[in-house]
């Protein structure tokens, strides 16, 4: 009889939902330990100041009355400065460091055939200094490029982000995170420790140091006018860090300004000695909780492609001119990044102020006096 070869159906159903549930349970055991075990980062939770954690509160949208500046043939500028002649250079993601002259015709000028440059400075003796995240600190002249620096303590120097030059030759950069590469930045945010710190380079000893260690990614660096203090921006720690050159605290470091609106990436002198500092959004009201769960870290950690849903820098633009005290100045945005966002850099340079974005394809050209 049939009833005897088969199973009558409500063991069947049963069998059915243990095997489902098995199932379930078997695939939620394998998540977490591909979750967990498997997980790059090794995450702290970030601590995000209210000041940052809803950005786009504050109305300011001067940025929006940027000009476009070689749009189209720019590829990611992260970063920009200016000659003593007024040429302008920007690095892009594409590999060259491209200029321009005065009458606003942009040039190929040097091609470095890397995707990793990033911060970029005049040199004293002519030419840039150029940070490549996997070479390390390059000098660029008429004649090409040459590598400057590609390993301190016999380590390879990785993520090398930004530099200055000293008038004494030395030379201050960063270094992003000495754990995770430029590709895998947003495993070193989700992670948020320091792993970033501020070298000097001495090209006549040929020797390198560590002037401050265990930064939360070591990003933008700055003199001050009469070079008393050197600047590194702190980006995951939303901060401003100053190490003192000269004078009673030579030696000492500080906090130069705290509490920012968001992440500070690259820091310029600005003529008058105050400061331009980049920030970038490193989240939102909605997505905030992110960074204080170490599940959704590992989550994201585990399964990169999800990254972008919390990936809020492309999202605005914020720019703060910055006094020698601390003290915020100016601030300009564009709230909703409506035609710039992701900007990582601000040059002023004969009362415009000129923007570097790792979301565009143009240096946005700000008039400042219209601006305030
Ligand atoms: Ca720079
Ligand atoms: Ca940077």
């Amino acid at each position: 009889m049939a009833s005897n070869i088969t199973n009558p159906p409500s063991t069947l159903g049963k069998y059915c939902v243990t095997l489902t549930s098995s199932l379930v349970l078997a695939s939620l055991v394998a998540l977490t330990v591909q979750v967990f075990y498997f997980s790059p980062i090794d995450p702290v939770i970030l601590e995000i100041p209210s000041s940052a954690s809803s950005p786009s509160s504050t109305k300011n949208n001067q940025l929006q009355n940027v000009i476009k500046l070689g749009e189209g043939f720019l590829k990611q500028p992260e970063d920009v400065c200016v000659d003593k002649n007024g040429v302008l250079y920007t690095a892009t993601r594409d590999g060259w460091i491209k200029r321009m002259v005065r009458n606003e015709n942009w040039e190929n000028w040097k091609h470095i055939d890397s995707s990793s440059l990033l911060g970029i400075t005049t040199s004293k003796d002519g030419g840039l200094i150029v940070c490549d995240a996997s070479e390390g600190l390059l000098k660029v002249t008429e004649d090409g490029f040459s590598v400057i620096l590609s390993q301190v303590n016999g380590s390879q120097l990785m993520f090398a982000d930004d530099v200055i030059e000293a008038s004494d030759g030395n030379i201050y950069f960063s270094v992003g995170s000495n754990k995770f590469g430029l590709h895998d930045w947003y495993l070193d945010l989700l992670e948020a420790r320091p792993h970033g710190q501020l070298l000097k380079y001495n090209p006549t000893l040929n020797e390198t140091v560590i002037v401050i260690d265990n930064l939360t990614f070591a990003n933008g660096v700055a003199l001050s006018k009469d070079e008393d203090y050197v600047v590194v921006c702190e980006t995951w720690k939303f901060r401003c860090v100053r190490h003192w050159l000269k004078g009673i605290d030579n030696g000492k470091t500080d906090i130069f300004i705290e509490n920012l609106p968001g992440g500070p990436d690259n820091i310029n002198l600005a003529p008058d000695g105050s400061f331009w500092i980049a920030l970038v959004q490193l989240t939102s009201k909605r997505l905030g909780f992110v960074h204080t769960s170490i599940v959704c870290k590992h989550l994201l950690a585990s399964f990169p492609r999800l990254i972008n849903l919390i990936n809020s820098a492309t999202k605005s633009a914020m720019v703060l001119n910055v006094g020698t005290e601390g003290n915020i100045i100016r601030k300009f945005g564009d709230n909703e990044g409506k035609v710039i966002s992701f900007v990582t850099s601000a040059v002023e340079f004969e009362d415009h102020l000129y923007l570097g974005s790792l979301n565009s394809d143009f240096v946005g050209k700000l008039p400042l006096p219209s601006a305030e």
